[in-house]
Order: structure tokens, then sequence, then C-alpha cells
């Protein structure tokens, strides 16, 4: 049985974002919360420079990737069937997958995020991806709100923006593609989900509170999209998923439907030659502990 009116699918289809309310029980945001904050903690505990020492991009949000994997109170939280579910309504999809979870924790006074599309950055052929972002306080203008450029995932472009350099990269809300529309900033409430497209522009504030933006996503492809391209990805080149194969490893498994709403087991760990490519504490610890 769907999840999902058909009202939040024509919306997601037509801006390329949508808010769903009620996907978490108040219970929920606290106890994944709290488990993504103890998994943040552990993977910054040596990093010990202050947001002003980090790069530009790491003063945006302290970015760790795949907590599902070195930390188990986790898992449940990036597979929760409903919030998955969701996902494939949204992309109409028979199963999706996933490319990756990600905590993003927009400290206080963290910069805005810059402007970017994701999909760019992401070795798939297909464009049937979705980000589900999870604020377990709920988010306000005032704590790095994100914003949408509606319908930027229809409007052809499809720019990869550097937004990892030292540099402020072009403004993507400018491109000509893109005239007359402006970025719509959503306040989304707790318990609610909001949803983005892969090829949806989206920005967000800069944190002016003295409290961490506390946000979850999780990155959903349709089952059955292949590998587009050979530029680097953890989640294709750790398994070795070459150019035209399909993307299917215990890396990136089926986030639903998942017989019995089970759990999937811990994937092969990261090869070591992998371990330092990002910033202390983004990637999985090698010989990680699953608590
Ligand atoms: O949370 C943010 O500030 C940015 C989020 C984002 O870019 C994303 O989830 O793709």
């Amino acid at each position: 049985m769907g999840l999902l009116s058909k009202d939040t699918i024509e919306a997601f289809q037509r801006d390329g974002y949508v808010v769903i309310d009620g996907l978490l029980t108040t219970d929920e945001l606290d106890h994944f919360g709290n488990a993504v904050d103890m998994a943040v903690a552990k993977r910054a505990i040596d990093d010990g420079r202050s947001l002003q020492e980090r790069s530009r991009y790491e003063q945006s949000f302290r970015q760790c990737i795949n907590l599902w994997e070195d930390h188990a109170q986790v898992r449940p939280l990036t597979f929760h069937p409903r919030v998955a579910q969701a996902a494939a309504e949204l992309l109409g999809a028979d199963a999706v997958r996933l490319w990756h979870d990600q905590a993003l924790y927009k400290e206080a006074h963290g910069r805005a995020t810059d402007a970017h599309q994701d999909y760019p950055y992401w070795p798939i052929a297909e464009t049937d991806t979705v980000t589900a972002w999870i604020p377990f306080d709920g988010s306000q203008l005032a704590n790095g709100a994100m914003g949408y450029m509606p319908g930027s995932h229809v409007s052809g472009l499809v720019e990869r923006v550097d937004i990892f350099g030292t540099e402020e990269p072009a403004d993507l809300t400018s491109h000509p593609v893109l005239k007359g529309v402006k970025p719509v900033f959503v306040e989304v409430p707790s318990g609610s989900v909001a949803f983005h497209h892969g090829l949806t522009v989206h920005l967000a504030k800069e944190n002016t509170t003295n409290e961490t933006r506390r946000v979850h996503t999780i990155i959903y492809l349709r089952d059955g999209c292949t590998r587009g391209t050979s530029a680097f990805h953890i989640s294709v080149d750790r398994p070795g998923i070459k150019v035209g194969d399909q993307i299917a490893s215990d890396l990136t498994p089926i986030a639903w439907p998942r017989p019995g709403n089970d759990l999937p087991a811990t994937p092969t760990p990261l090869p070591a030659m992998l371990a330092n490519l990002a910033p202390p504490g983004v990637l999985p610890d090698m010989g990680f502990d699953v608590e």
C-alpha cells in the first residue's frame, strides 16, 4: 500500500523537493538523534581544529559518511522503512538502494552551504536519486534551513560546482538557465523529512545560533541504476563496480523493500588505501567496531 498522497508525489515531481510530515516519531528523533550525536562525536574525536581552522567546505558542516557501517545504533535510521518507502514512491521505483548516508552537523556559527546539485558529484548513469534530509530538532531559518530552486531538477542544468576548494564557487542560483527562479527556504518541523532530487539546486543558510543544527541524510538511488563514469566515488570504487555495471553491492544494499524490515549486514571493511582520502572522521574508521 502506498504511503504518500498523489499530491505529495506530484509536488516532488514538479518542484524537485517536498517536506513530508510525521515520518518519524518524537521517540525515534530522541533515540536516533542521540545515536548520531554519539557517532559524530566519536568520528570527530581526533579533530581538534576550531571552525576557523577548517577548510571553507568544512566550515559549512561536519560531514560523517556511512555512519551505518561503524555505528550499529545508526543503522535502523539509515534503513528506516518509512523514510525509504517514501523515497521509493517519490522516485516511482519498485525498490531503492542506499548510495550512502551522512550526518551534516552545521555547528554554531557554521557557514552557509554553497548552492549545488548533488548528482554531478556521483558517477551514476541514471538520474533517479533522492536525498532524505532529517533534522533532529527541525530546522529554522536561523540555524541553517535548506533552500531549494523549484523546478531546477527538470531545467536541463547538470553542473558540477566545486564547493570543496578554497575559492568561493560560482553562484549556481544565478545560472542563466534558472533566470526568474528564486530559492525557497524551508523550515522543516521536527518529525518531518525534507526530500530533494539529485538534480535540484539547493543551498543552506548559515547557522546564526549557538546550537548545532543536527541533521542526518540518506541518499537513495533506484535499484537497477548503473555506473555512468569512471569518476572516483567510494560507493562504487570500494566494491569495484565498473562503468556500465549495475550499482549493487554490500555497500549499497537495498533500503526498501526489505523482507521483514531486517537490516543489512556490515559491509566489507574499507581498504587501507582508501581510508585517508578525506579529512578526519568523514569516512568510517579502518577496522571499525560495530557496537
Ligand atoms: O545540510 C546542508 O547544509 C546541505 C545538505 C546538502 O547539500 C545535501 O543534503 O545534499
